[in-house]
């Protein structure tokens, strides 16, 4: 996909002016380059700074004072020769000295690069990889902490682990198989089945961690819904902590939909204020509705707001029927006023496993709130503790491993042939190792690479 035999330059920094902007070098003539591009030129030293300058080639005058570190591979961010060179955060002067160092023979940089060679160069696997860019783009603190312990290895760990018991075990059946009129039986069927199985568990231990991680890694959309003049829109400026919408006493005052991203313990909860449902003439409103409805549909949860001091209606009840397969929260609004509903209708909505009753015209309601969705995401697989997998590549992979394992384990307890039993245990290897990038697709790992920004 790339050529590696090259050095390649970017700038590292983001797009714009800044305190400090960083030009990042890698290849084999980085030390050469350097020798070209910088004022002296300068002695430098494994991993430690010099202060020097950046010369315009044109004329060898001095571009920006610089501090250049330079790493030597293999003990590199991409396991080659690495200069950084830090300089003024100034847009202009690092595409000079860019320039200056693809005048001296580097190759400027694809979107990448830099941790594809790091991963090409065994310095890191395809998990780590895809954690560094994880990292980079979080947006809430519990997501930069799964991606970092990501990078530090604990996914790569636990599934390296169950990868390299799964090779000893095809080995000991090949061996049976190489041998099999000497009576060399290096693997009890019994105990092979019960190992088998173990592994299954495992790997689906480490599933069943991941429905949070992907909570964490991708967030969840939150479409909140209801009649008009519920509450909804008072709700979604609770939840976002600012008066992002419009609240006015008139029904129909939210037409469009209205979205937010707020922090929900690390979970990025995209919340979606609609517009109120019911039977309408009004050819804007029904627009609206009809927007809310696709919002409700598209969303992973859904919090319905009724309205306490108003008789619960047809199209409450609907709206109730609506969303009851649904992971749903429901809100029961308007508490500080005097309650309209008949007592018969009172257990249809106690029913609700997830439900708050809020008054929302002070604001003081929203920790309720958070509680009660936090409450209904914990019900779909999250928990306090930081999941090893939360990349949906990796667990649809996992899963692939468990069912290969799952299938070779009773076979195994009953003896059947080594082959049958190798076959599933090597497709499970395979699953295992594309996730590390041992055996992974080369147009799997463009599209990996490919989201990366230029100069990562
Ligand atoms: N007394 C009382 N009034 C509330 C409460 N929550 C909201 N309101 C009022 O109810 C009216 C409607 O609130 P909104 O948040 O705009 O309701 P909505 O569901 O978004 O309405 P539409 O956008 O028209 O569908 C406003 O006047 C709010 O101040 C509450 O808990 N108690
Ligand atoms: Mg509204």
């Amino acid at each position: 996909m790339f050529a590696t035999d090259d050095t390649i330059v970017a700038i590292a920094t983001p797009p714009g002016p800044g305190g400090i902007g960083v030009v990042r070098v890698s290849g084999a003539r980085a030390v050469r380059i350097a020798g070209a591009i910088l004022a002296g030129p300068p002695k430098l030293e494994p991993r430690r700074v010099t202060l020097t300058e950046a010369l315009d080639p044109a004329d060898n005058r001095p571009l920006d004072r610089v501090l250049v570190t330079y790493f030597p591979g293999p003990r590199s961010y991409t396991g080659e020769d690495v200069l950084e060179i830090s300089g003024h955060g100034s847009p202009v002067i690092l595409r000079q000295i860019v320039g200056a160092a693809t005048a001296a023979g580097a190759r400027l940089a694809e979107p990448g690069e830099f941790t594809f060679r790091a991963y090409l160069r065994g310095r890191i696997d395809l998990v780590q990889a895809e954690a560094i860019q994880d990292l980079v783009t979080a947006v809430t603190p519990r997501q930069a902490r799964v991606a970092f312990d990501q990078l530090e290895g604990t996914a790569t760990g636990a599934i390296g682990a169950i990868d390299r018991a799964v090779f000893d075990l095809v080995a000991r059946l090949e061996a049976s198989l190489d041998f099999p009129e000497e009576g060399y039986h290096f693997v009890d069927g019994e105990a092979a089945g019960a190992e088998i199985a173990s592994l299954a568990e495992q790997v689906r231990r480490l599933v069943a961690s991941s429905r949070h991680g992907r909570l964490i890694r991708e967030g969840c959309q939150v479409a909140v819904v209801g009649k008009p003049n519920v509450g909804k829109s008072s709700l979604f400026n609770a939840l976002c902590g600012v008066q992002r919408t419009i609240v006015t006493a008139t029904a129909g005052t939210t037409r469009d939909l209205v979205t937010e991203t707020i922090d929900l313990e690390g979970i990025p909860v995209t919340l979606v204020d609609t517009a109120g449902i019911r039977t309408t003439t009004d050819r804007i409103e029904a627009e609206g509705a009809r927007r809310a409805r696709a919002a409700l549909e598209a969303a992973a949860a859904v919090v319905v707001v009724l309205d306490r001091s108003r008789p619960l209606d047809g199209d409450d009840r609907a709206l109730l029927d609506d969303t009851s397969t649904q992971p749903r929260l429901v809100v029961v609004n308007k508490r500080d006023l005097p309650a309209a509903w008949c007592p018969a209708v009172r257990p249809q909505v106690a029913a609700c496993k997830h439900r708050v009753e809020t008054c929302l015209v002070d604001g003081r309601s929203a920790g309720a709130i958070r509680d009660a969705l936090l409450a209904l995401m914990e019900g779909r697989g999250t928990s306090r503790e930081t999941p090893a997998v939360s990349n949906v590549r990796h667990i649809g992979l996992l899963v692939a491993a468990a069912a290969a394992l799952e299938r070779a384990s009773a076979p195994a307890t009953a003896g059947a042939g080594e082959e049958l039993v190798l076959a599933d245990l090597e497709e499970a290897r395979r699953a295992l190792e594309e996730i590390t990038g041992k055996r992974t697709p080369e147009a799997v790992i463009e599209r990996i690479f490919e989201r990366f920004c230029i100069g990562k």
